[in-house]
């Protein structure tokens, strides 16, 4: 049985959201944060080396790291669903969208967290537009040819970078009224029914900042 262990208010919501895309039988096991520490619970830090969420288990498989598990649910039930083949015309498209959001997007916005807790930029450097500004100004561009990343088609490139878009907003907040694209988009996901059904399972209390 496929089980996803969800940390309360994390990224592993978005492999909540990925199972109920694809409608699977799933078992979903939530977690609270230490309420001191805001970390992950001893028992969760426990299920994979990593100590961060998401992680599956699936059978005797223990798997960590979101783009590794929504490849491997895609690729092992996915049956081609949310994903693009390499014959597509867009199918660079995909890939791109598919890795920005962990390669670059999240790391950004974790350097821009770090910045501002030392007091923001060292003394003395030169102003200049932080690489989330950049990313944000990168999706803002991409949504304005295309109404989903990959091109006209909701993928799962789409569910890998929404958290930057979302509850990433709620540790590194960002007014979206310069991102008239992004807005758009964020109402259009929030309209779909299993990213509604996969966010009432996973953070039933959190209202996800889609606006
Ligand atoms: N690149 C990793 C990032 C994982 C990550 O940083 N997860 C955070 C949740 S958003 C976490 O587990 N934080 C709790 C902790 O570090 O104890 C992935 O995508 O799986």
């Amino acid at each position: 049985m496929l089980t996803v262990h969800h940390l309360g208010v994390s990224q592993s919501d978005r492999i909540v959201w990925l199972c109920e895309e694809l409608d699977l039988a799933y078992e979903l096991k939530r977690y609270d944060r230490d309420p001191a520490t805001r970390q992950a619970p001893a028992d969760y830090k426990a299920l994979h080396p990593s100590g961060t969420a998401p992680v599956i288990t699936d059978g005797d498989l223990t798997l960590g790291e979101s783009g590794a598990i929504a490849e491997y649910i895609l690729g092992k039930y996915g049956q081609g669903r949310l994903t693009l083949a390499p014959d597509h015309p867009n199918y660079p498209d995909y890939l791109y969208w598919l890795h920005a959001g962990q390669g670059s997007f999240m790391p950004a916005m974790m350097m821009d967290l770090v910045a501002r807790a030392m007091g923001g930029q060292p003394a003395g450097a030169a102003p200049r537009a932080s690489r989330s500004d950049t990313a944000f100004a990168n999706i803002e561009a991409r949504l304005g040819q295309a109404p989903y990343l990959a091109g006209e088609d909701f993928t799962a490139a789409d569910i890998m970078t929404l958290f930057f878009l979302t509850t990433g907003r709620l540790y590194a907040p960002r007014d979206l009224a310069p991102y008239p694209n992004i807005r758009a988009y964020l109402e259009r996901i929030g309209a779909r029914p299993a990213f509604r059904r996969a966010m009432a399972k996973a953070d039933p209390d959190l209202a996800i900042p889609l606006a």
